[in-house]
């Protein structure tokens, strides 16, 4: 693929101020623009140096920075970059991304598009894209995890290990194909081969469902009829005042949604309307919400006597006990709380993290983590299964072409365009 000319530079830290600011430059401009901005020759490859930025045009001190150079290929996008570690207030992350702006050849980078690059020179195949956006956002011990062993290319190997095996078979079956009246050796082998390959790839797709539980987090729906505390129970785990509390029946309407760290697990909590049978259109919309969500979430905690609607668990919670006077604590399936006082709140918590660790299992991370790569891994499991019943050689080395071609898709060896897009459209500016 064809370089890019241009040189793209962007704010890669957060969002100023802050106690230091990382502004990377990516391409073949980014020499040039170090030496500009210090008025010296570039420092050491990979050595931080203290060096003071000027403005190339006014010459006005901008700050005193440690820069960093990384020539290609051995950089992050496998191009030239240049590093400034400067100080995080804005007026200096200004005047520095504004002095980059003035130099000839330099532009601010799209969203994602340092690790676009890095893509395009083989620095990160699509497996470790994805990973390196699931780490940016990574809430949980186990997000993380998972994250940095797809990043460092757990997949990526296993995947090229595969391709290339197969790559190796479809050679030796074309090999028979050419040399059709000797006897056929390749075909026991290949056989074997093939069987083997199935094996370790139906191995790896178990993992994919723990891989999208971890990444995407549980659910866990408050639900209950009007008034029973659904929103005070909520605002309690979440420790936050997120939802409005009142003792007007009827209070919420929307669903509103926090995030919790359950031991590691990331969830998301779902306060939702009271359920019961309303004249109110508005308040109606809102039940018929609530049901729904209910009935896909993991878990729903059910503030109320009557069954819980939907989803996959329940457990039933007595909140209020400080005007009952009952033992806080969960007794027989039902955990007794007050939201008021907090009392239960330790146990419901403790019963929370067992449940979410009992879902999701700890221990290795999962190899596969994305749908996408759940659906190619699949399809070259339907290729390769194909290919074992096939007798006819030529047809055999078709489904194995198929198989090899599925898992160039998951790494994005092939047609990495299709899906390019929308992996990226995750990244944000300076990724
Ligand atoms: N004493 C006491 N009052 C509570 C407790 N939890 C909630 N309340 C009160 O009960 C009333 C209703 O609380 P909410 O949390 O808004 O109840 P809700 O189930 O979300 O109500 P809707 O959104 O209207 O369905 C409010 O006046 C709260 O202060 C509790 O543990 N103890
Ligand atoms: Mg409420």
């Amino acid at each position: 693929m064809m370089p890019d000319a241009t040189t793209i530079f962007a704010l890669s830290s957060g969002l100023p101020p802050s106690g230091v600011a990382v502004l990377r430059v990516s391409g073949p401009g980014a020499g040039p623009a170090l030496t500009r901005l210090t008025g010296r020759p570039l420092p050491p490859p990979r050595t931080a140096m203290l060096r003071s930025i000027v403005h190339p045009r006014t010459q006005h001190l901008l700050d005193s920075a440690l820069v960093l150079w990384f020539p290609g290929p051995a950089s992050f996008t496998g191009e030239d970059v240049a590093e400034l570690h400067a100080h995080g207030g804005p007026a200096v992350v200004a005047g520095l991304l504004e002095a980059l702006g003035s130099l000839p050849g330099l532009r601010p980078a799209e969203p994602g598009e340092f690790t676009r690059r890095a893509f395009r020179r083989g620095r990160l195949d699509l497996t470790q894209v994805e990973a390196l956006a699931d780490l940016i956002t990574a809430e949980t011990a186990a997000q993380r995890d998972q994250a940095l062993a797809g990043a460092a290319g757990r997949l990526r190997q296993r995947v090229e290990a595969w391709r290339s095996e197969l790559l190796a078979l479809m050679a030796d079956v074309e090999a028979d194909l050419d040399f059709a009246d000797e006897p056929d050796v390749a075909t026991p082998r290949a056989r074997a081969a093939v069987a083997a390959l199935a094996h370790d790839i139906a191995q790896a797709l178990g993992s994919a469902h723990l891989g999208e539980r971890v990444r995407a987090g549980l659910t866990i729906a408050v639900t209950g009829p009007p008034n029973a505390g659904k929103s005070s129970l909520f605002n309690a785990l979440a420790r936050r005042d997120v939802a409005i509390v009142t003792a007007v029946p009827g209070t919420t309407r929307d669903i509103l949604e926090v995030r919790l760290d359950l031991g590691g697990v990331p969830a998301t909590l779902l306060d939702t309307a009271g359920l019961h049978e309303s004249a109110d259109p508005v308040e109606a919309l809102g039940i018929a919400r609530a049901r729904t969500r209910a009935a896909a979430a993991d878990l729903v905690l059910h503030l109320g006597p009557d069954p819980a609607p939907g989803g996959r668990t329940a457990l039933r919670v007595v909140s209020k006990i400080d005007e009952t006077g009952a033992a806080p604590g969960i007794r027989d399936g039902v955990a007794h709380v007050s939201a008021v006082t907090g009392a239960g709140l330790a146990e419901l918590e403790a019963w929370l993290v067992a449940w979410a660790g009992r879902e999701v299992p700890q221990g290795e991370p999962a190899l596969v983590t994305h749908a996408r790569q759940a659906h190619w891994l699949r399809a070259a499991l339907a290729a390769l299964a194909e290919a074992e019943r096939e007798a006819d050689a030529v047809l055999k080395a078709e489904a194995l072409r198929a198989a090899a071609h599925a898992l160039g898709r998951i790494t994005g060896a092939i047609d990495p365009e299709d899906v390019l897009g929308a992996i990226f459209a995750r990244f944000c500016i300076g990724k």
